[in-house]
């Protein structure tokens, strides 16, 4: 049978009208245990941190839409990746991108190092640098791609090549660019991450995290450490989530065609020294992004004015972009990632990849084109 298309699973699967009501959208389950007609005798439900009938709606869907066959949902996307790193034995090693989420960067540093894990960050965009960096003791290559900050892409079909020829999985933290535009499992990926607080919920009240596999193995170890870990997700939220995600294809275009013209009027803006954004030509991976991101490049931009005291006037005077962490929602944030969201990599960290002080982080929402231009406009007024 022909598979349907992406809008279409993000609505339909897992869902549909409730079997008892004919309700067309379904109950939260909010019961934390389930009745047994003997031990062990059950419809499929003993405990809720184990799994319930919401999360496995949610699961379900997620799955699908990662082209996946396994989806497992989690309270945030930090608990996702320290579910994932929960695999891994002391010893171990992982290579990671090291453009990440600051969160991920000290989830790796502060606490794994302390677990006997090392890490070696490279620049994946450079062919070659993951395997490069691979020893005997690898177990996990963590990628993100497009990264948070700097929207550098990594070529992710010759990423996992690099990370299989040695036996190694790659892992793919894909919350900017959501499902709607890249799917890694379908590029080689072995499990892909999100942080589910931005595109899939879209609407900035609702936290959580995902992780997909294809891998039946991966997926039984993963369930087996979401559970006796417990970092799980409330119905609440995993319900939150699904009706985030009907609508998930229509706000991703709109955040990309809106944020693709606002790196544009950036690129052209005398004040702006740098943009970074994979849909503009003078990206230095836009050849790569067009081919796995399918042509739609996301809703986030990053840019450069001349210093840090330049990108504060300006972040502090924009009046529709809200000042704020986070991304992914239908409204226009701005921050600052050296002094807010990636403060936890030491400076000279942030520097030597790039993350300079002038650096303004812009995740574009749906809101009418004109009046985020004009809102930029009159907030670089403030820059010289
Ligand atoms: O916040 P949480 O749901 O735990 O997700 C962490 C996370 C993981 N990966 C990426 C790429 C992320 O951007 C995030 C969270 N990021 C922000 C809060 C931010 O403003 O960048």
């Amino acid at each position: 049978m022909r598979r349907p298309g992406f809008a279409t699973r993000a609505i339909h699967v897992g869902q549909g009208p409730d079997p008892a009501t004919g309700a067309v959208v379904q109950p939260i389950h909010l019961a934390t245990t389930f009745a047994q007609e003997g031990i062990g005798r059950h419809g499929g439900y003993e405990y809720a941190r184990s799994n319930n009938p919401t999360r496995e709606q949610l699961e379900t869907c997620l799955a699908s839409l990662e082209s996946g066959r396994h989806g497992l949902a989690f309270a945030s996307g930090l608990a996702a990746t320290t579910t994932a790193l929960l695999l891994l034995d002391p010893g171990d090693h992982v290579v990671y991108m090291e453009d990440a989420y600051g969160g991920t960067y000290r989830l790796f540093d502060k606490v794994m190092r302390r677990y006997g894990v090392s890490f070696t960050a490279v620049d994946a965009t450079v062919p070659g640098a993951i395997e490069a960096a691979i020893t005997d003791r690898t177990r996990l290559v963590w990628i993100e791609s497009p990264t948070n900050p700097l929207l550098r892409i990594v070529d992710i079909a010759a990423a996992a090549e690099e990370a299989h020829r040695h036996g190694v999985h790659l892992a793919v933290d894909s919350t900017f660019a959501s499902p709607y535009i890249q799917r890694p499992l379908e590029l080689g990926a072995d499990i892909v991450m999100h942080s589910s607080t931005k595109y899939l919920g879209g609407h900035s009240d609702v936290l959580g995290g995902c992780l997909v596999t294809g891998d039946d193995d991966l997926a039984q170890r993963l369930r087996f450490h979401q559970n006796a870990a417990g970092g799980v997700p409330s119905p609440f939220d995993c319900w939150l989530l699904l009706r985030g995600l009907k609508t998930l294809a229509l706000r991703v275009q709109r955040h990309s065609d809106n944020a693709l013209a606002v790196a544009r009027y950036l690129e052209a803006h005398p004040a702006v020294r740098a943009v970074h954004h994979p849909g503009l030509a003078s990206h230095p991976q836009h050849e790569v992004a067009a081919r796995q991101m399918g042509g739609v490049f996301g809703g986030m931009v990053s840019f450069e004015l001349a210093d840090e005291a330049a990108a504060v006037r300006v972040l502090e005077a924009l009046r529709l972009f809200t000042l704020a962490e986070s991304l992914g929602a239908v409204e226009s944030l701005a921050e600052h990632p050296g002094l807010m969201t990636h403060v936890s990599v030491p400076v000279d960290e942030r520097h030597r990849i790039g993350l300079g002080d002038s650096l303004l982080r812009l995740s574009v929402g749906i809101e009418d084109l004109d009046d985020l231009l004009a809102d930029l406009s009159q907030a670089l007024q403030q820059a010289g």
